[in-house]
């Protein structure tokens, strides 16, 4: 029974990456990370190509935190990507952020928005979020997406997190992760051809960093407090400080109420 379902996920991926840039998506049982095993696949000149996994052992976040998630529970999976465009890095991640803010949003109400850098909130809590890595001209992009929390929020994820099925429209629904993970692939590689002034409008569009009150840290020990007004064409968002204008490339941002 088991090995007729692989069958059946291995026949639906191929049939995905037949139809886009991917020469292959892969799923395997477990990994210590998928950004880890692409970057290998990077360092060996590998094609373009999709990762996914029901569980990592490594898993991480930005600047060495730790992303967890219980077997099953999320959608895991890493991107090897060549994008031939002239355009920043931030896009080509900004791509599979926005694919799978657009392929979130299709399935939940709320809609799913992004907070700049690339993480994905339902109701202001992050459901996704991105890790990127370069290789030369290679890029690795990895997003983990909380799916399936039916037995709980699980121990060690901040309560400030959902998953989608707390906001599918049947209550007691789960996520399908194979059908997810075939539909975002697919937005992806449409992506990748798009447009890049497109991207980047529907990139903004989706975006609630874009018009919110923020304090952005760009480290340990400083912060800017203000308007976030717009993300340039490098990624960086534009923060209005009292006269000035203010651009950041790395750090992470709290949404301020302004009350
Ligand atoms: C991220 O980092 O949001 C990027 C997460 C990327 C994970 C994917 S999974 C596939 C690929 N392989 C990997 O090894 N990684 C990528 P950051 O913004 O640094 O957020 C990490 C922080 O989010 C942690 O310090 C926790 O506070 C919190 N966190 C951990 N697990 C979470 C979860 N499941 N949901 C929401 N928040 C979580």
């Amino acid at each position: 029974m088991r090995d007729e379902s692989e069958r059946d996920r291995s026949a639906f991926l191929a049939d995905v990456a037949d139809r886009t840039r991917f020469e292959q998506i892969g799923w395997i049982p477990e990994t210590g990370s998928t950004n880890d095993d692409l970057a290998a696949v990077a360092a060996d000149a590998g094609p373009e190509q999709v990762l996914v996994t029901d569980l990592q052992t490594a898993g991480r976040g930005r600047r060495d935190r730790v992303w967890t998630a219980p077997s099953e529970s999320a959608v895991l999976m890493s991107f090897l990507i060549r994008d031939g465009r002239d355009l920043a890095p931030f896009w080509t991640i900004g791509c599979v952020a926005l694919a799978a803010a657009e392929a979130v949003s299709e399935r939940t109400t709320p809609r799913c928005r992004l907070k700049w850098p690339n993480d994905l909130l339902i109701e202001g809590r992050k459901v996704a979020g991105v890790l990127a890595q370069l290789h030369g001209d290679t890029m690795v992009v990895g997003i983990g997406i909380n799916a399936n929390w039916r037995a709980g929020r699980p121990e060690g994820v901040p309560d400030h997190a959902t998953s989608i099925d707390a906001h599918l429209p049947e209550t007691g629904a789960s996520l399908d992760r194979l059908q997810f993970v075939g539909d975002l692939v697919t937005r992806v590689d449409s992506l990748l051809t798009a447009d890049s002034a497109d991207v980047r409008s529907r990139w903004v569009e989706a975006c609630e960093t874009v018009g919110a009150h923020v304090r952005a840290e760009l480290d340990q020990t400083s912060a800017i407090t203000g308007m976030a007004i717009d993300v340039d064409v490098h990624g960086g968002l534009q923060i209005q400080a009292g006269t000035q204008v203010q651009t950041v490339h790395v750090g992470d941002v709290v949404h301020l109420r302004r009350d």
